[in-house]
């Protein structure tokens, strides 16, 4: 079924949550000043994985190939989060990270130990279609989504043989915004960002997100052995 461009955020939610999800969205959780003051802050403080480190296994071919965005992994010691043939290790929480795992504990009482940040750096960065299924997050996968910088729409589609009778759900995801995915989300919806711009994607200004997760301490596992649902 085509997307429905016209419906609004609290339509979408709406729809999701009718139909096997349980998405929550705070669009002014940190405000649109202090959402830029925190996004340089990070930006000065966070050592990105080099993109030869960030290659992930195409689906079909196998190959390894980079990925359109750069990435990093935060985490309490000994935490790492695996997808895709990669694994992404937690380095030290830098102290704005940690700070802000702390507020965000505080806000919504959900305890996170690892971060996965993802800098895309204009409208040709992107994440394809996925789910946050990972062994490594537990039978009820809950992640918390916070975004800084441009607004970036946020899509939705649901999974498996009836996917075609449900909607493609597009939320844009504003800066100091906070989307919340519980589970059975990730289990019925698959999400993405998709690229954005046009022919003119530099034009499209830079945007970190970070994803709170609880992931399991399992760093020896084979990175072959995890699936990531495409
Ligand atoms: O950057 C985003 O907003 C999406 C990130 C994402 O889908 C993921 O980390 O699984």
């Amino acid at each position: 079924m085509a997307s429905r461009a016209s419906r609004s955020v609290n339509e979408c939610l709406e729809y999701l949550n009718a139909h096997g999800a349980e998405v929550e969205y705070e669009a002014d959780l940190l405000g649109t000043g202090p959402a830029r003051a925190l996004m340089q802050r990070l930006l000065d403080e966070i050592e990105f994985d080099s993109p030869e480190a960030s290659r992930i296994r195409q689906p079909f071919t196998g190959r390894m190939v980079e990925i359109p965005r750069r990435q990093a992994g935060y985490g309490d010691p000994g935490t790492s989060y695996a997808f895709s043939g990669g694994v992404v290790a937690g380095r030290p929480w830098t102290p704005t990270l940690g700070e802000l795992r702390e507020h965000l504990y505080e806000r919504t009482g959900y305890s996170s130990n690892y971060v996965l940040v993802n800098y895309y750096r204009n409208g040709a960065d992107c994440i394809g279609w996925h789910a946050d299924d990972e062994r490594d997050l537990g039978e009820a996968p809950q992640i918390l989504l916070l975004s800084l910088g441009a607004t970036r729409d946020f899509q939705f589609r649901r999974r498996g043989e009836a996917a075609r009778d449900f909607e493609t759900i597009t939320i844009p995801l504003v800066s100091g915004s906070l989307l919340t995915m519980r589970h059975p989300t990730n289990a019925n919806w698959k999400h993405q960002l998709p690229r954005r711009g046009g022919k003119r994607p530099m034009r499209v200004g830079e945007r970190l997100s970070l994803t709170w997760r609880r992931v399991g301490m399992q760093r020896l596992r084979k990175p072959g052995a995890l699936r990531r649902s495409d």
